[in-house]
């Protein structure tokens, strides 16, 4: 058993999600805030300060903990501009799980409030372990709109919000780059106020956990998102090429997107893009 320190650092912030900047408060001046990573048996300590102007809550969401760390109003007196609080728990389930503020809520998560919480099974065994969180923001947040992309042609623009994978949208969103053979993890996290379902080409994952609780592996190749929720898939990597990892409905498709690409497919994949972005300008 070890013991793992944490600190976050509430901020207000300027946040670039590559194709636009939006005010923002987040924890360490990044969106989503740094991952959050311990092992089965770890006790984990989070130091929370709070460098806002308004008072905040820090609660670990689907961990199991006791009740005076849970960061709500029920148990928990709001920690204060310039104060700070240290939560801790003993890590005893592995899974995904998230933490996000839980104070004014909507307008602080919505802000850039949140992150990914692991706990590793020292058991578990794949080639890459991935983590996808998703937010929205409301459009009245952006700052500006990145002049090198033509958002009007992107996407709707009635939509109330913006929705973003780790913090960014295509096509500034890193590929994931797989060689054949491996076996891919991808955590997927839902912090945002809609369910998204998250369409793979070329493969099937399988869930094998619900909300960090282990399940019997149920196959997918568009798998649904609910808010709040954390769901694990697994898939083989046995198709080589060019693929996408998008969210299926048809107006985030673009922008909630991710490049799938296997190793010697990333030249013509450039091209591709490079092609098809001039197409789409
Ligand atoms: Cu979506």
């Amino acid at each position: 058993m070890a013991i793992k320190e944490f600190h976050l650092s509430c901020e207000p912030t300027v946040i670039d999600c590559g194709t636009f900047t939006m005010k923002g408060m987040t924890y360490n001046g990044t969106m989503p805030g740094p991952e959050i990573r311990a092992n089965l048996g770890d006790i984990v300590r989070i130091t929370l300060t709070n460098n806002l102007d308004e008072p905040t809550m820090l609660h670990l969401h689907g961990v199991k903990i006791i009740n005076g760390f849970d960061g709500t109003y029920l148990q928990q007196e709001p920690i204060m501009p310039g104060d700070s609080f240290t939560y801790e728990f003993h890590a005893r389930q592995a899974g995904t799980f998230m933490y996000h503020s839980h104070f004014n809520s909507e307008e602080q998560i919505e802000s850039g409030m949140f992150g990914m919480l692991i706990i590793d099974d020292p058991n578990d065994r794949v080639h890459q372990d991935v983590s996808i969180m998703i937010s929205g923001h409301p459009m009245d947040y952006v700052i500006s709109w990145n002049p090198d992309f033509d958002m009007e042609n992107m996407m709707d623009m009635d939509n109330m919000n913006m929705y973003v994978l780790n913090g960014k949208q295509f096509p500034f969103l890193p590929r994931l780059l797989l060689k054949p053979g491996e076996l891919i993890r991808i955590r997927f996290a839902n912090i945002s106020d809609m369910a998204h379902p998250m369409h793979i080409h070329g493969h099937t994952f399988y869930q094998i956990m619900q909300d960090a609780n282990p399940i019997r592996p149920i196959p997918y190749v568009t798998i649904d998102v609910a808010p709040g929720q954390t769901k694990d898939v697994i898939f083989e990597a046995n198709n080589p090429g060019a693929w996408m990892l998008h969210c299926h409905i048809n107006d985030h498709a673009m922008s909630m997107m991710i490049e799938v690409i296997y190793e010697g497919y990333e030249e013509l994949a450039d091209q591709a893009r490079k092609n098809h972005l001039n197409m789409m300008m």
